[in-house]
């Protein structure tokens, strides 16, 4: 039984998603970033980071959202959240993957702790991070213009990373008008039966 930590609408999102796509029975637990939930001595147990998204599993536990995908890729090969080994669209979905984890999403994280980065210019952290997620929006802008999804024609994990993503734009006042491919390809997304549900219970946990 896998139990993800999660906090609505984060990078554990994708990680859920996955979960959703798998379709075996998994628990839930919310770790409230904004309530600093993350910070509290049990959840520091299991990763000392003070990050989600969190997978509990029978043998332990993992942290890194690409990290978890892969390792659920593999332990559920019929759910294809990766494409096949020796398939021509593994590559290009590998890349996407460590791209988003090693590239996007600390380009996000200046954005929502710039202090990290520089207490004494933390306004400008921010504008350097908008920035280059717009240049990092515009390659992806252009991947998306020939295909349907980030690693070819058929969704993979890397779009559940990119996706959850999105939902930063908004909330940080970054305007997709410029991107009509991305603005299409996110509704795509949205549109998946597993990605659908998700969005239905993280908008109930935020709620609650
Ligand atoms: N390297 C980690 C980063 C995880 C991460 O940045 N998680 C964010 C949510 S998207 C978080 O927990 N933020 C709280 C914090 O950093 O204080 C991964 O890939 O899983």
């Amino acid at each position: 039984m896998y139990t993800l930590y999660f906090s609505p609408f984060t990078c554990s999102l994708a990680v859920h998603a996955a979960l959703e796509k798998i379709a075996i029975p998994y628990e839930l637990k919310k770790i409230d970033i904004y309530k600093k939930q993350h910070f509290e001595p049990d959840f520091l147990a299991l990763n000392p980071n003070a990050q989600v998204p969190v997978l509990q599993y029978d043998e332990g536990t993992l942290t890194q959202a690409s990290g978890i995908l892969l390792y659920l890729s593999e332990c559920h090969p019929e759910a294809k959240l990766m494409p096949p080994a020796d398939s021509a669209d593994r590559s290009k979905a590998l890349e996407s993957l460590f791209y988003l984890s090693n590239t996007l999403h600390p380009y996000f994280l200046r954005l929502f702790y710039p202090e990290r980065i520089s207490e004494e210019s933390p306004k400008e952290v921010k504008q350097i991070g908008i920035q280059k997620i717009k240049d990092t929006l515009s390659l992806f802008e252009e991947k998306i213009k020939h295909q349907t999804f980030i690693a070819g024609d058929t969704l993979y994990s890397p779009d559940y990373y990119l996706f959850a993503m999105s939902y930063w734009l908004k909330f940080h006042n970054i305007d997709l008008s410029e991107f009509s491919n991305l603005r299409k390809y996110f509704k795509r997304v949205s549109q998946q039966p597993e990605v659908a549900s998700v969005l239905q219970k993280e908008m109930t946990e935020m709620a609650a």
